[in-house]
Formats: C-alpha cells, sequence, structure tokens
C-alpha cells in the first residue's frame, strides 16, 4: 500500500466531478487502503479519492479516539438531515487553513461498503461534519467555497505565496 500524494487547492483537479464507483473489486480495496493511510499519515480524520486525483465517489473518515476505526463509504448520499452546527474546518488540500462552516448536525447516509453491499447510518457532530465534508470533495467543492470570493482570493495568494517560499528554501 501507499501513501498518495493530497492535491492543494487551487488545482483544478480538486474541482472533478466523482463518478460513481461501479467495481467493488480488489482495485477498490487497495485504493481505500491507500487512503486510509494516506489520511492517517497527514494526518487527518477524513479524506476523498478526488484529492489524491482519483475521481471515484469513495471517502474515508476516521473520528475514533485511537484512530483505528476507519470507516469506508462508496457512493455516500444524505437520505436525511436535521440541525445545524458551526465547526472550525481545515482541509488537507487547503493546509493551514481553517474556518467556520456551517452544516447539518445530524445526517442519516446510505453507501456502499467495499463489497458492494448498502449500509445505511446515522451520524452526527464530528463524524457529521467528516462525512458532509468528504461529500462536498466528490462534487468537487471546498470549505472555502463556503467563504466570500475577498477571503477566497486572500487563502489563494497565501498558499501560493507559501508555495513560492518553500520552492526557494
Ligand atoms: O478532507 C479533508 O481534507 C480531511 C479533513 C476532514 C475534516 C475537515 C473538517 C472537519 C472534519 C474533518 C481533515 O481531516 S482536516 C484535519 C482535521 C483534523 C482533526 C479534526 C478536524 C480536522
Ligand atoms: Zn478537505
Amino acid at each position: 500500500m501507499a501513501v498518495r500524494e493530497i492535491l492543494e487547492f487551487p488545482d483544478s483537479r480538486l474541482r472533478t466531478v466523482a463518478k460513481p464507483v461501479v467495481q467493488f473489486d480488489a482495485a477498490l480495496a487497495d485504493l481505500a487502503q491507500d487512503m486510509i493511510e494516506t489520511m492517517y499519515a497527514a494526518p487527518g480524520i477524513g479524506l476523498a479519492a478526488t484529492q489524491i486525483d482519483v475521481h471515484q465517489r469513495l471517502i474515508v473518515c476516521d473520528v475514533s479516539e485511537h484512530h483505528d476505526q476507519p470507516l469506508v463509504l462508496a457512493n455516500p448520499r444524505i437520505l436525511a438531515q436535521h440541525g445545524g452546527q458551526t465547526y472550525q474546518e481545515g482541509c488537507l488540500s487547503v493546509p493551514g487553513i481553517f474556518a467556520d462552516v456551517d452544516r447539518a448536525l445530524f445526517v442519516t447516509i446510505e453507501a456502499e461498503d467495499l463489497s458492494g453491499k448498502t449500509i445505511v447510518l446515522e451520524a452526527e457532530g464530528l463524524l457529521a461534519v467528516c462525512i458532509q465534508h468528504e461529500m462536498d470533495h466528490l462534487q468537487g467543492k471546498l470549505f472555502v467555497d463556503y467563504l466570500s470570493p475577498l477571503k477566497r482570493e486572500m487563502v489563494r495568494r497565501k498558499l501560493d505565496k507559501r508555495r513560492r517560499q518553500a520552492a526557494t528554501a
């Protein structure tokens, strides 16, 4: 298995709308394993396939205390949602940037597991935030899209400057 490179904003590949997973085979299991390893290595508590430049509808999340209970969801869809919460989000594709985002507090998700079996799960709190954040990635949406155009431009310039400084260091 491998830790994969994570695409960074404003890379246009992050704007790709992912296609449904249709083959529940060994290759999908390998992809999920790479995503889990990449998530833990970052470190993070979630990752979408989009972020490693694979445009299939697959996400992983792990909000467990010891980071040893990864959740793998293929073709996730929200069946129901209610309540609201504001969470200061970050993103592995927008390193060092944090902003408040409003999302549903409770979500009921239907998805397929790695064997192709349909599963339904109810999530609240941080897991609900993580799943909604990752599902945005599958639509080519980033948490900075919830900021004003001016603030998003400021984020882009800050990351560009940081990358230029890193390149000359
Ligand atoms: O998609 C990603 O970039 C992974 C995010 C998922 C996430 C963002 C905001 C809120 C919950 C999950 C990364 O895990 S960001 C790093 C992080 C680490 C611990 C807690 C929250 C965010
Ligand atoms: Zn993200």
